[in-house]
């Protein structure tokens, strides 16, 4: 999976990616083999990206309501037609009970780490992590590989664990903690990503809270436009030159985490406002947030109809752009790059 990141990238090329693809979309849910995405262009993204916010509490069903029985379905299905899998993990809050988003109390971070009140819970939180991540499995048994995107935009501080909630020592202990508890639990066909908001004002600031080298295989940033084109190119630009510094500086591959214009008040973002910019920089993949269908506006892909959807098939037909169908031409495909490298000397 790292090859095929890499390789898209050094080819000038970036997958497109987006959240909770296909599981529902604009006037739709739970339906089967259905994608806002391909109902505008007749494929489906490289990348999916999928959330475990609530496996923690032992949930059937993630916090935007998706049973993770069908996350475990259609990340499988993904794997299999070639493309690639991304999690991100919005935890509730181990210290109040309340979601990812209470920022009430600054000492819940240290609370998980070893010595900490929650500590024993928090490790229990990160098994249930790890066990659901190792049940992807196709149906002769092997994991299927996951970009693994935990504490995200922690430089921040709308998370628990963002940037005022905790120092870099225990933002990057509770990094390590999880690293190695997955590990431990035999997560072996994880990748990781480091992704922080836009906030870093340099290659410095970005490493600030650096878990360790060795530990991350991706990093990114997650960054929406909410002002003018102008000033959201102008952001952008800069903070994928401070990423692209350290991707340089660290040897790891890098992307567009999150990104998106909600609702899309813009016909024609894709080719004339993301396209722009991201293709100054070798990204691995550009991803966008989920089409929300019980949340009014809150989109970020087109669906048919919508107003930007011819743009974006446009943007699917640059030869810059990589869907799923593309992705077994450009690099063979995630399941190719799982085969064990002694088979393929024996095909050879
Ligand atoms: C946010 C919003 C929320 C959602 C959360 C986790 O950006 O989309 O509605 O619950 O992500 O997916």
């Amino acid at each position: 999976m790292l090859d095929c990141l890499k390789t898209v990238a050094r080819e000038g090329k970036f997958m497109f990616g987006h959240h909770d693809d296909p599981v529902y979309g604009i006037g739709w849910a739970g339906d089967e083999g259905r994608s806002d995405v391909k109902s505008v262009c007749g494929d489906y993204p490289a990348l999916m990206s999928f959330d475990l916010g609530d496996i923690e509490l032992g949930r059937e069903a993630n916090l935007d309501g998706v049973p993770f029985d069908r996350i475990r379905r259609e990340a499988v299905a993904q794997y299999e037609r070639g493309g690639m899998v991304t999690m991100s993990w919005h935890a509730n809050n181990p210290a109040t009970g309340k979601n990812a988003w209470d920022v009430s109390d600054s000492s819940v971070v240290r609370s998980v780490l070893p010595g900490g009140v929650n500590h024993d819970k928090f490790m229990g939180w990160l098994d249930r992590v790890a066990d659901f991540l190792n049940s992807i499995k196709t149906a002769d048994g092997r994991k299927v590989p996951v970009l693994f995107r935990p504490w995200h935009e922690h430089t921040g501080s709308w998370f628990w664990w963002g940037q005022a909630l905790c120092t870099a020592g225990e933002y990057k202990a509770l990094w390590m903690m999880t690293y190695n508890r997955l590990h431990e639990k035999g997560a072996d066909q994880l990748l990781w990503a480091y992704s922080p908001g836009i906030e870093p004002a340099d290659a410095a600031a970005f490493l600030e809270r650096w878990p360790a080298d060795g530990v991350v295989d991706l990093i990114g940033v997650d960054a929406y436009q909410y002002g003018t084109k102008a000033d959201y190119m102008a952001s952008l630009d800069r903070i994928m030159a401070v990423v692209t510094e350290v991707s340089k500086a660290k040897r790891v591959a890098m992307a567009l985490t999150e990104a998106g214009y909600e609702s899309i008040p813009d016909s024609t973002w894709w080719t004339q406002t993301l396209l722009p910019v991201i293709s100054k920089y070798p990204v691995s993949y550009v991803l966008v947030w989920r089409n929300a269908h019980d949340k009014p506006g809150h989109y970020f892909a087109p669906y048919p109809g919508e107003p930007s959807a011819d743009d974006f098939v446009k943007f699917y037909d640059d030869p810059r752009t990589v869907f799923v169908k593309d992705i077994e031409a450009c690099c063979g495909g995630a399941a190719a790059c799982r085969k064990p490298h002694t088979a393929q000397i024996k095909n050879n």
